[in-house]
């Protein structure tokens, strides 16, 4: 079903409210990683307010689906959503990376709620994704895993392994959503490891593939995914073009942003860049 204009502006002005806090505690802090969180926000917001079966009340059903960032380094964007979706108290984002805290600066599925699997080492968390998948078929439970990587993430080896397998093991209900902003630590994804035709590849490793021209549009994010699960026999991929920083014009498509401290006057500048996006 197409969302409705008034829901799309609903979801839309939450995502300004979940950049807008992102940056407040980075800023408070002085660490973590605000290009990366700012890139994954819409498609977090699909997932956890229209698409994804989970929510507080059936986070122990084996059933319930099961959201993978297994770009980990986006977790304080994680965090914020799963905040508002009531997994915990949204003040306690300002713990964000503090000793003793349960938000750490990297996703911990023993500490924090909602958080399905630990990620952090690049690739990782996506062989867990699978391996929910699998073990979901096993048990019978008509559920679905969302695995969320980043376009530098693709470089590593273990991706295209979790692929070779998926598609052996027909994962139908593993759908893949890459964050694909074309910017990864410390330059451009393509400079860095030159990965050619990306969507070519992930059709040679078994997958069907779904493209996003905007990344940054919920409902269209909402499309791709409900296509995904129409496809049968195979693992999805949905390739969604996004903006590395998106919503704060100095960080956009910047690796210098991927995770660098937020100064005073970049604070007060991403803030007033954000009030006025909402505006216009
Ligand atoms: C195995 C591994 N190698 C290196 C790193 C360091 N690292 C953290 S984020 C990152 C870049 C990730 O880029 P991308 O996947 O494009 O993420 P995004 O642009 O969405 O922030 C790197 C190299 C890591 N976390 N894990
Ligand atoms: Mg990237």
């Amino acid at each position: 079903m197409k969302m409705t204009l008034e829901r799309k502006a609903e979801l839309e002005r939450l995502c300004l409210q979940f950049r807008k806090d992102v940056i407040e505690v980075l800023h408070a802090i002085q660490t973590g990683h605000p290009g990366g969180s700012l890139s994954v926000c819409e498609i977090l917001t699909a997932l956890y307010f229209e698409k994804a079966n989970i929510s507080p009340e059936n986070q122990n059903d084996p059933a319930r689906d099961k959201v993978v960032l297994s770009k980990g380094h986006a977790a304080p964007m994680l965090y914020r959503v799963l905040a508002e979706r009531g997994f915990f108290p949204k003040e306690d984002m300002r713990t964000l990376r503090q000793p003793g805290s349960y938000l750490q600066g990297h996703p911990c599925s023993i500490y924090t709620p909602g958080v399905e699997v630990t990620s952090g080492p690049l690739g990782c968390a996506y062989a867990a994704a699978l391996g929910l998948a699998i073990a979901d078929k096993l048990d019978g439970n008509d559920a679905y895993v969302y695995a969320i990587l980043g376009d530098g993430e693709i470089n590593e080896g273990v991706v295209w392994e979790v692929l070779m397998n998926a598609a052996k093991q027909k994962a139908d209900r593993l759908i893949t959503i890459l964050d694909w902003n074309g910017v990864q630590l410390d330059g451009a994804a393509e400079a860095i490891m030159p990965m050619g035709d990306i969507e070519a590849k992930f059709q040679a490793f078994g997958c069907n593939t779904i493209l996003v021209e905007d990344g940054h549009d919920v409902a269209l994010l909402c499309e791709a995914i409900d296509a995904a699960r129409g496809c049968k026999g195979r693992p999805s991929v949905i390739l969604a073009k996004t903006v590395k920083g998106k919503g704060v014009s100095f960080m956009e498509g910047q690796s210098a942003w991927h995770g660098h401290p937020i100064d005073d006057e970049s604070y007060a500048k991403a803030i007033r860049d954000l009030e006025a996006r909402a505006d216009g």
